[in-house]
């Protein structure tokens, strides 16, 4: 029933990764876009990592383990083992075979390829049949305003284990990045959009911040569906309560709804988990459903209830 919908997941790293597993066993692979978030983009040994669109990209090629859910199942690090004894930082922990992955993407980079032709050439490689889109073809960076000063984004989550205070977060790029082709033609095409129960602050807020997206997402909001990342009061993944608190909101879904009032009609929360100020005016509406993806098949359940949200009402 679902199958022929069009439909466009934005995503950021693990949790939408797995909501577009679910997703996949549901709509037709032609019909399934996934936007994804490069704001966490990275150098590493000179190399490009993207670990947005990988992990959205092993997930759909069946290669992710489901968790911690980035990176690829049973990869060896020998060359990681090896670099630390030539003396490189090896704090971001790449497999051997995820390797390949970035020595193919920093080549053709550097041939002149932009990003999106390249992820579309890498899926298209590890038979991932949907279509994955960054962003942007430009370059944005997350930054972290900390209690030790700004920090790039893996540093922050990955080096220092989320240990410094947040003051604040820039999105370095995003005024002079656009989005890539592709991007504004798959909010706009879409039967149904929906918001991955990513961080909004790191892995969605980096997108909206693109002008012409966050434009398209604008005009989308009726047929938007957002999943808040929140479940009792603490994210599934990641740091987004000390970040919320950083930034002087509560963590909690009230402060989600108000994060994407502008680009969601709909905020879906775990059971039980709706806020009081269910009506504030301008708000998305809120549903409630089991947001814990805790297999494949939660993934798909989770799946099909976006989609039953986001269907158009029946006429008559
Ligand atoms: N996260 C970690 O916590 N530690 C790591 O060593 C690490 C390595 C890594 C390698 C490739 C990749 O695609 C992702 C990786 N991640 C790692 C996850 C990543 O830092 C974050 O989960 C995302 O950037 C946030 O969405």
């Amino acid at each position: 029933m679902h199958r022929s919908r069009k439909v466009t997941l934005l995503a950021g790293g693990v949790g939408a990764a797995r909501l577009a597993r679910g997703l996949a066993r549901l709509v037709k692979p032609e019909n399934l876009t996934i936007v994804v978030n490069t704001g966490d983009d990275e150098r590493f040994h000179g190399l490009h990592v993207s670990p947005d669109l990988d992990t959205i990209m092993y997930s759909l090629a069946g290669l992710a383990p489901w968790s911690p859910g980035w990176g690829i199942k049973d990869d060896t690090f020998t060359a990681k083992h090896a670099l630390e004894r030539l003396g490189a930082e090896s704090w971001f922990a790449l497999g051997d075979r995820d390797l390949a992955t970035h020595i193919r993407r920093t080549q053709r980079l550097s041939e002149g390829a932009p990003l999106s032709r390249v992820t579309a050439e890498l899926c298209a490689a590890l038979g991932v049949r949907q279509r994955i889109l960054p962003m942007s073809d430009d370059a944005v960076r997350t930054v972290m305003r900390t209690s030790v000063g700004a920090l790039p984004f893996q540093d922050y989550l990955v080096k220092r284990r989320a240990r410094p205070r947040v003051q604040g977060v820039s999105i370095r790029g995003a005024s002079k990045a656009g989005p890539a082709p592709g991007v504004l033609r798959a909010i706009r095409g879409a039967d149904t959009v929906i918001i991955a129960p990513s961080n909004p602050l790191v892995s969605i807020g980096p997108m909206l911040s693109v002008k012409h997206l966050r434009v398209a997402m604008q005009k989308a909001r009726a047929k938007t569906v957002a999943v808040s990342p929140i479940i009792n009061g603490r994210a599934v993944k990641g740091p987004l309560v000390s970040m919320l608190r950083g930034i002087g909101k509560k963590a909690d879904n009230a402060s989600i709804a108000s994060l994407y009032a502008r680009v969601a009609s709909t905020l879906v929360v775990a059971l039980h988990e709706a806020p009081v100020e269910k009506s504030l005016r301008g708000w998305p509406v809120f549903a409630e459903t089991d947001t814990l993806m805790s297999d494949e098949l939660g993934a798909e359940r989770l799946a099909r209830t976006l989609l039953e949200l986001g269907e158009p009402p029946a006429c008559g």
